[in-house]
């Protein structure tokens, strides 16, 4: 198992400052992952350091130039040992994240998250990375909403696929769980722990009888309802 290298590219590395936290700190921690954050600033020009322009054609907002984009990507692969490599575009316009999406991009070599603001990055960058060697280019959305950037973007992308590489998580029957339960789109059974009544609300009483097999019916049968009620397939005042 070779570990996964992580360059992100953007104009506000202090978002990533999460990163040393949790799941992902750790990971970083026991040389799992490897994570390098980029300030694509650094490879602007003149005395502005500008990094966008006005859009051909007209409309209002700001365009990420070309060039220092084309610099930061060219030097992440530079410095890169992969052969290898992901490049993932941030954008409201990109594929929506699924956790097919998680699995698949969790058994790569190397990601390269490029993180856009304002009204994204000139769309040449992606077609030139389109065609360069050894590169495959994804644009990635995480929902029907507009950010402000792809920073938090990838950092729900990041914390969707680390989870599922080997080692990353303390206990992996939960993902065993999880792949039972998100193909057909079943969501989990409700979950308690102690105490066993809480502001005089007990604990399902099946939970605390020990007897496995009607706990386990019981919580299929909740997620049947739970999942039913999500779809609106149940009656519509459930909801
Ligand atoms: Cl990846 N970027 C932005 N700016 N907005 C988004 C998004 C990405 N995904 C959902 N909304």
């Amino acid at each position: 198992m070779s570990k996964i290298s992580f360059d992100l590219i953007s104009i506000f590395p202090d978002y990533f400052s999460p990163l040393k936290l949790s799941l992902i700190g750790k990971a970083q921690e026991s040389d799992l992952i490897s994570i390098a954050i980029h300030d694509l600033r650094d490879q602007a020009e003149g005395v502005h350091k500008s990094v966008d322009d006005t859009p051909y054609g007209g409309g209002a907002g700001m365009v990420m130039s070309p060039e220092p984009w084309g610099k930061a990507i060219d030097s992440v692969l530079e410095n890169s040992e992969a052969t290898e490599h992901d490049l993932i575009i941030l954008t409201p316009a990109g594929e929506k994240l699924t956790q097919k999406i998680a699995e698949e991009l969790s058994t790569r070599e190397h990601l390269i998250f490029a993180c856009g603001r304002y009204e994204g990055i000139d769309y040449r960058v992606t077609e030139y990375y389109q065609s360069a060697p050894g590169v495959r280019v994804r644009e990635l959305s995480i929902g029907d909403y507009v950010l402000g950037g792809g920073e938090v973007a990838t950092l729900v992308t990041m914390e969707a696929i680390i989870r599922l590489i080997p080692g990353v998580l303390g206990n992996p029957d939960s993902l065993v769980e999880e792949s039972h339960s998100l193909p057909d789109e079943v969501v989990e059974y409700p979950n308690f722990t102690k105490p066993a009544t809480w502001r005089g609300l007990p604990v399902p009483e099946v939970l605390l009888s020990g007897n496995h097999a009607l706990i386990k019916s019981w919580r299929e049968e909740q997620a049947r309802i739970r999942t039913a009620k999500l779809h609106g397939e149940l009656d519509g005042r459930t909801r």
